[in-house]
């Protein structure tokens, strides 16, 4: 167990926020966060001490040590649950004083199954805005669909916005793709959506949104997705908006959208007329009465090109096409 090493670089008013990875492949993504140099604190939380021991967080907790002396949990939910709540005291002291948490992980083993719905409730205990950023695994193994399960309806009243991130969805996209290679586009997506939360909290010249706004669409949010697309300024912004709602990873209906954060960053020649038309375009995809915040940034360096970054959620269970109708969504809507 370390002591955080390094303070990010806050400013004085900046809300707080932590990144959390929890398990392997949270801790693996916390890992390659570390070389942005993002204003986040980073944790991984694990039971494998090997794991963890060459992972760069700021904070590293290793969990459960009584029940399986630092190699990790084999796969066992059970275990992963028993090894959070040992060290809870711990895990409470990461938690404290943040307003933001993002907890990372791969549902499909032991320690980010059984480990991050346990975090996820002391967090939102402790009252801070939760959201969880979670791959689903190959449903290659019942055992896998067990699990998944089981994150979810453990997840679902402790996490404010959920982002799941389907590995079969990849596999069906790209029948080839290397588990490297997929590990890879699954890892990329996470950290670009976590660095475009952090973009629209932190930098926002133009339009401002305080915490507070941004809090208002992400608490409570049910299930979320982040879209980011780029254009040039003369192409069809139709296309911007396709393209951030066609997230290729996880299926989503946007009319049932009841929340959606908007961002959009251009060069200094960006007009309000292009934000507005964005907007309605955006607003016609998406419910009829949704509460949506806006938030805008000149970059010099977009140089004629204009992106967009849209965070959608309050899709419910029912919306989730897991490529899973195998598994009991139904045990999930209760
Ligand atoms: N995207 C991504 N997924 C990974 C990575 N490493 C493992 N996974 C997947 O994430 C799921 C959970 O694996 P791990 O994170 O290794 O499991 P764990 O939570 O540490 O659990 P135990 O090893 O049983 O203690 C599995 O489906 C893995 O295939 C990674 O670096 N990136
Ligand atoms: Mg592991």
């Amino acid at each position: 167990m370390f002591d955080i090493i390094k303070k990010r670089d806050y400013k004085n008013d900046d809300p707080k926020i932590k990144v959390i990875g929890v398990g392997g492949a949270g801790t693996n993504i916390v890992n390659a966060l570390y070389s942005k140099n993002m204003a986040l604190d980073l944790i991984s939380i694990n039971t494998d001490w090997k794991q963890l021991s060459a992972n760069r967080a700021d904070k590293k907790l290793l969990i459960g040590f009584e029940e399986n002396r630092g190699l990790g949990c084999g796969g066992d939910v059970a275990n992963g649950k028993q090894s959070a709540i040992e060290d809870m005291d711990e895990i409470k002291k990461v938690l404290e004083d943040t307003e933001l948490i993002i907890l990372v992980g791969g549902i499909g083993k032991g320690t980010c199954t059984g480990a991050l719905p346990e975090i996820a409730k002391e967090a939102k205990k402790m009252g801070a805005l939760v959201v969880s950023f979670l791959t689903i695994p190959f449903f290659m193994r019942r055992m896998s669909i067990d699990k998944t399960e089981y994150a979810l309806a453990h997840l679902k009243e402790n996490v404010d916005t959920l982002i799941l991130i389907d590995n079969n969805k990849l596999t069906k996209l790209n029948s080839n793709i290397s588990f490297m290679d997929a590990l890879y586009t699954i890892d990329k997506y996470v950290i670009d959506s976590i660095t475009a939360i952090l973009e629209l909290i932190r930098n926002n010249e133009l339009i401002e949104v305080d915490f507070s706004n941004i809090k208002s669409i992400l608490e409570n949010g049910k299930l979320g997705t982040i879209g980011i697309s780029q254009v040039s300024k003369n192409e069809d912004f139709d296309i911007l908006v396709e393209n951030c709602l066609v997230n290729n990873l996880i299926k989503i209906k946007p009319k049932k959208a009841t929340g959606a954060l908007v961002q959009v960053i251009g060069d200094s020649t960006l007009s309000l007329n292009t934000l507005n038309e964005i907007v309605s375009k955006i607003n016609s995809r998406i419910s009829d009465d949704p509460n949506v915040v806006i938030s805008a940034k000149i970059d010099d360096s977009m140089d004629g090109k204009i992106k967009l970054v849209l965070i959608l959620n309050g899709m419910d269970y029912e919306e989730l096409n897991l490529e899973s109708e195998k598994i009991g969504l139904e045990k999930l809507r209760h």
